[in-house]
């Protein structure tokens, strides 16, 4: 790493203890800038790498509720507003017992590049709570959802911060959170959240947005080697609102899905996952892949274990944070694999994506690969403030000229840096440049 860098990454390692995914997100960055800060030492005059990783605000407060025997429970709840050079705070609120300031805050980071990259007016934030929603009924996500947005509302707006989902917060939890945000201000302010209902200002599209917008962009990878999905044998981790989608892209364009994951184990089909059975098991009855397995039947179903074991030539992985470690890398490399597309934030150690890249294999991280999501909800965000809806054909056609426009700007960001065919230096390069000139013309703030 650029020495410049490494003073003022210590710093920021230092003021955040034991935020070790922060870290690892910050870090990521740094390691791509220093040929930028050669360009342009006025970034570093105006301080913009350290301004950058302090967020401009946080909020971090008590979420009580009760749950179904009355008993009463307390959770954490937050929301990280990070910049808002290009627009209002914009990113998902996680609901998982695993959040903590640093889950949240290297979301929020990583959010402020993708978001830039999207070429969309939103700024970069995130938020969330250590609530489980596994095995809730709804009455008590319900009661969950209008005590956390009972603090949130106060913070958030159309023209400050736009929440949305991510993991454990889909349709019914942004439901739920609408209509009481709704119910406290007295405002029917359809732009203050996305992932909406499409009777009640959602947008078409959005739930398939961020699966979608994953392959379409790894579709454009393979288009540089003079291939496609087409034919291709595509292992999907996890099995939520990302992977679900993404394994419906992928089988579309002529690939064939052969596994996916939750957290309990995965599931190997070779014939090719059955889409309409997994979103009746998992979107409808709220049901473990497990069910799946025994419902689809001649399937092999693995309790525990590593998706990243099946073989594979194109791998998404769409769960959640780390993943997909070195060893797992070195697996797929030597199975044959000729593709990876981050549907999910930070799926890779940054082990594995060395692994990747010294073999060959395209990449393409999440700040790049999964903005699908966060574009659609911009758009989303385009048709509340002008009281229109769109049709899914019109909405598609943005998505994926969208994602074409980011594979673009990464490649040639990557080419014009001396690096053809890195991805992450594109990205994060593409990313902090237009941000960074945005601050600069908007002062010290
Ligand atoms: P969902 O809650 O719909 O699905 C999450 C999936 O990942 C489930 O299959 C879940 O399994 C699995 N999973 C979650 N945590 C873990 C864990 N600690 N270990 C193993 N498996 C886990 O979330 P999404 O599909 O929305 O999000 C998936 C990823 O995509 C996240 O990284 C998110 O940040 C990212 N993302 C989401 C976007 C969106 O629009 N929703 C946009 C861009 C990125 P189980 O049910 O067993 O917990
Ligand atoms: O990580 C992400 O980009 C999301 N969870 C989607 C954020 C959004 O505001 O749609």
């Amino acid at each position: 790493m650029d020495a410049r860098l490494e003073a003022i990454r210590d710093t920021v390692l230092a003021r955040n203890p034991g935020e070790v995914e922060f870290h690892q997100a910050v870090v990521e960055v740094f390691e791509s800038l220093g040929p930028v800060h050669d360009r342009h030492p006025e970034f570093l005059e105006a301080a913009i790498l350290e301004r950058l990783c302090e967020p401009e605000r946080q909020i971090i407060f008590r979420v009580p509720w009760t749950d179904d025997s009355g008993r009463v429970r307390i959770n954490r709840g937050f929301r990280v507003e990070f910049n808002s050079a290009l627009g209002p705070y914009k990113g998902g609120l996680r609901f998982h017992p695993s959040v903590y300031l640093g889950i949240v805050k290297f979301l929020g980071f990583e959010q402020i590049f993708k978001n830039a990259l999207t070429g969309m007016p939103i700024g970069g934030g995130k938020g969330g709570a250590d609530f489980d929603p596994r095995g809730r009924s709804d009455a008590e996500v319900m009661r969950f959802c209008q005590s956390f947005m009972t603090e949130l509302y106060r913070h958030i707006g159309e023209y400050t911060d736009v929440p949305a989902g991510d993991i454990g917060v889909g349709g019914r939890e942004i439901g739920y959170l609408f209509g009481q945000y709704k119910r406290i201000t007295n405002r029917y302010e359809s732009g203050v959240l996305t992932g909406k209902g499409i009777s009640w200002g959602g947008s078409l599209v959005r739930p398939e947005a961020t699966g979608f917008g994953t392959v379409i962009f790894t579709e454009q990878m393979l288009r540089t080697r003079g291939t496609s999905f087409d034919g291709q044998r595509v292992v999907v981790s996890g099995s939520g609102n990302v992977a679900i989608n993404a394994i419906a892209k992928a089988q579309a364009l002529g690939a064939t899905v052969v596994a996916c994951s939750d957290s309990s184990g995965y599931v190997v089909d070779e014939a090719g996952i059955d889409v309409a059975l997994l979103r009746e098991v998992k979107e409808v009855q709220r049901a473990r892949l497990k069910d799946y397995a025994e419902r689809r039947g001649g399937v092999a179903y693995v309790d525990g274990g590593s998706v990243w074991d099946v073989d594979a030539s194109v791998a998404l992985p769409c769960a959640t944070q780390n993943e997909l470690d070195g060893g797992a890398a070195a697996r797929l490399v030597r199975g044959g694999l000729v593709a990876v597309g981050e549907g999910a934030n930070m799926p890779c150690t940054r082990d594995a994506v060395s692994v990747f890249q010294q073999a060959g294999v395209l990449f393409g991280p999440g700040k790049a690969a999964n903005a699908g999501g966060v574009a659609t909800s911009a758009l989303e965000m385009q048709q509340n403030a002008s009281r229109d809806s769109w049709t899914f054909e019109h909405t598609e056609a943005r998505l994926t000229d969208i994602m074409v426009g980011i594979h673009h700007r990464c490649a040639a960001t990557a080419e014009e840096y001396g690096e053809p065919g890195n991805y992450v230096l594109g990205a994060n390069i593409g990313g902090f440049v237009k941000v960074a000139d945005a601050m600069l013309a908007q002062g010290l703030i």
